[in-house]
């Protein structure tokens, strides 16, 4: 009820809309009409009432739901349902929860605020509330288990490519970080639950540091992680931001489960690399190995050429990627 008195506010902003019209439309008595208006002003939306001319929304709050979101909108089926919680502990944990139920390719997970963001190899991801983009996609390629590490790349690409039209440049960190000013200011984590040869599902998790600023960080992270305000000044509207992702997302993704290729993604993450042509330092569970990056290749994996001159890709797994003195 509520949802549709204020698709018809929305609908006519600017303007009037009589509880007659309100009424009739929807087929709802006026008290029904007041108390869902008292709902959505309770939930920040700045809405006059004038007797005998009605309602009219002044201001919508800074939240990501559905209704905020599906306005900027263009996809086929990602974030055709998107659900969205004040509070949860990790979006991906919900998202997988749901997939695992058999919920449908597309769903968004989005929450204000993460209590127990996670990060790979169970790292925590800090999410405070109301300055992110902490959200989840439910996925279910028809792909081999082995190639769901593309996603990570495609997610990448398309994070990069709608923070751009927002007139911000950031790099990519193969194989999932954007950074901006040399610090970290997206994170993704990409799991699957699958067989041998095939997926059930693959969950992808997308943090972005969107209107943090540096006293949130934790100070073990402070020097290394940024949000987009910190380095512009300018507050970012976290659901353009949102739409953007989404339509950009499904249009990458497309070329996957459509030619099982990834070519443009990867276009993206080669120029907007931060590691090609770089001495790096590649970490894995008790090992750290030397070697310049020569390139990405098409399958997304990273071409380095360690200290004695072999060649070899390293595909995301389990491993860290640092610059010779610290993180890029
Ligand atoms: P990662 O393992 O590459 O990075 C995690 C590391 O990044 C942490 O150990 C910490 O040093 C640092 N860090 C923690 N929080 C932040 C932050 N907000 N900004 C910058 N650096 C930070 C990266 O893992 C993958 C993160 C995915 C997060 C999304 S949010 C929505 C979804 N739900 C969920 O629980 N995780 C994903």
């Amino acid at each position: 009820m509520k949802e549709k008195i204020l698709e018809l506010l929305k609908l006519n902003e600017d303007n009037f809309v009589s509880g007659q019209k309100i009424s009739t439309n929807l087929n709802v008595s006026r008290t029904a009409i007041w108390k869902s208006i008292n709902q959505l002003k309770e939930e920040g939306y700045k809405i006059e009432s004038v007797s005998r001319r009605g309602y009219r929304i002044i201001s919508s709050p800074d939240v990501l739901t559905y209704q905020e979101i599906k306005s900027y909108l263009h996809t086929r089926f990602i974030g055709n349902n998107i659900l969205h919680f004040d509070t949860i502990d990790s979006t991906n944990t919900k998202a997988k929860e749901l997939a695992a139920l058999d919920q449908e390719e597309g769903i968004v997970v989005i929450a204000e605020e993460q209590t127990r963001g996670r990060g790979r190899l169970g790292r925590n991801w800090i999410s405070p509330k109301g300055k992110g983009v902490w959200m989840s996609i439910i996925l279910r390629p028809d792909i081999d288990p082995k190639d769901a590490s593309k996603i990570t790349q495609i997610g990448a690409a398309a994070v990069y490519k709608s923070i751009k039209e927002l007139g911000i440049n950031t790099y990519i960190k193969w194989p999932n970080d954007i950074v901006l000013n040399g610090k970290k200011v997206c994170g993704i984590l990409t799991e699957m639950s699958g067989e041998l040869n095939r997926v059930n599902y693959v969950v992808i998790g997308i943090g972005i540091n969107a209107n943090i600023s540096k006293e949130e960080f934790s100070e073990d992270i402070m020097e290394t992680a940024t949000s987009l305000k910190q380095e512009k000044e300018n507050y970012i509207d976290r659901k353009l931001l949102v739409g953007k992702i989404l339509n950009n997302f499904e249009s990458l993704y497309l070329e996957l489960i459509e030619e099982n290729t990834i070519k443009q993604a990867i276009k993206i993450c080669k120029e907007a690399s931060i590691l090609i042509g770089k001495e790096i330092r590649i970490l894995s569970r008790n090992s750290e190995e030397k070697g310049r990056v020569l390139d990405i290749t098409d399958e997304g994996e990273l071409l380095v050429e360690n200290e004695n001159g072999t060649i070899k890709k390293i595909i995301s797994g389990e491993i860290s990627v640092r610059g010779i003195d610290g993180y890029v």
